[in-house]
């Protein structure tokens, strides 16, 4: 029997084969889990359909995040197939993609700060609150996406990095209100992953470049791997674990300079 096993999840922010949040789901139903999508628009509806009845799910749910109304309706229709739920995916970020190339100070804009800051911070928030009632009693757990660009500057990431800052003090704090429900809250930092959200990034090739001469493991890491980790830190093995940022970096974060430089 898997470690999720008797355990349901909704997972948010699935939008390809390539995403982070498949590979969380495929990881979470290997290990028994029930799942349950959202999809940002009705264009994605019958992708959504199809990466779900993969996993044996036939539940998917319109959820743009950056609307309460369609946040309620995703738990109030949910009531309608479970009777509670132990697991929250929150994998989502927006900029306007202007504001992800060139210097932070050259491109940041207020419109741009607000949308960043709600879109991948707050709504995480959202779905904590709207999810709660749904998960309480049953040993819960909600699980974030995170970058090293909330604690590093790094070339271009600009108001994605601060709005991953709040993120992650996003986490500490929500995992201190949900603590007395048993509640974890977790996020996992990853290293950099050709996904949509990272297609179209000036430079993004290179990024990945130099990150696979820095870290120790001297390559990048995939969406099954982030997903395993994922999957471990929202089971009762991670019963001791809450408020952490766990880097799925290949060991990138812990890096001064790396041995391949003096080759
Ligand atoms: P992705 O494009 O596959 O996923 C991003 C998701 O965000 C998509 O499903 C998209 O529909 C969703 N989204 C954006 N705005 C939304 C809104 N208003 N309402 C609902 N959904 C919305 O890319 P990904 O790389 O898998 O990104 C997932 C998470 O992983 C993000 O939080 C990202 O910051 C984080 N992350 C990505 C990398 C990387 O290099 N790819 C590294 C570390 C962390
Ligand atoms: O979090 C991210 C990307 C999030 C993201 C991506 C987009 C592209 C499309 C947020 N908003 C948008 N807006 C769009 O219009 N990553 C960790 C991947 C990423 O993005 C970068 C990176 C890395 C790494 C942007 C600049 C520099 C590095």
């Amino acid at each position: 029997m898997g470690f999720l096993a008797n355990k349901r999840a909704l997972i948010v922010g699935v939008a390809s084969d390539r995403s982070i949040a498949w590979g969380v789901a495929k990881a979470m139903h290997r290990e028994g889990a029930e799942l349950a999508f959202t999809y940002q628009t009705e264009k994605l509806r019958p992708r959504a359909e199809k990466f779900a009845s993969t996993v044996e799910s036939d539940i998917c749910f319109p959820c743009d995040v950056g609307s309460d109304e369609q946040i309620d309706n995703v738990f109030k229709e949910l009531d309608n197939y479970w009777d509670g739920i132990d697991i929250i995916v929150h994998s989502v970020a927006y900029a306007p993609r202007e504001e992800l190339n060139g210097l932070y100070l050259d491109t940041v804009t207020r419109e741009g700060f607000a949308v960043a800051h709600d879109i991948s911070s707050y709504s995480f928030s959202a779905l904590a609150r709207a999810g709660r009632d749904m998960m309480s009693g049953r040993n819960g757990a909600l699980l974030t996406l995170s970058y090293i660009g909330s604690v590093r500057a790094m070339p271009g990431y600009n108001v994605m990095g601060l709005a991953k800052a709040s993120l992650e003090a996003n986490v500490r704090y929500l995992a201190q209100s949900l603590g007395p429900e048993n509640i974890r809250v977790n996020a996992i930092s990853a290293g950099p992953i050709r996904t949509l959200a990272a297609s179209g990034i000036r430079g993004f090739k290179k990024m990945v470049e130099y990150y696979e001469k820095m870290v120790p493991l001297g390559r990048s890491v995939t969406i099954d791997e982030v997903g395993n980790v994922a999957a471990f830190l929202c089971s009762d093995l991670a019963s001791g674990m809450t408020g952490e940022i766990t880097y799925v970096d290949a060991g990138f974060n812990i890096v001064g300079m790396s041995d391949r430089f003096l080759e």
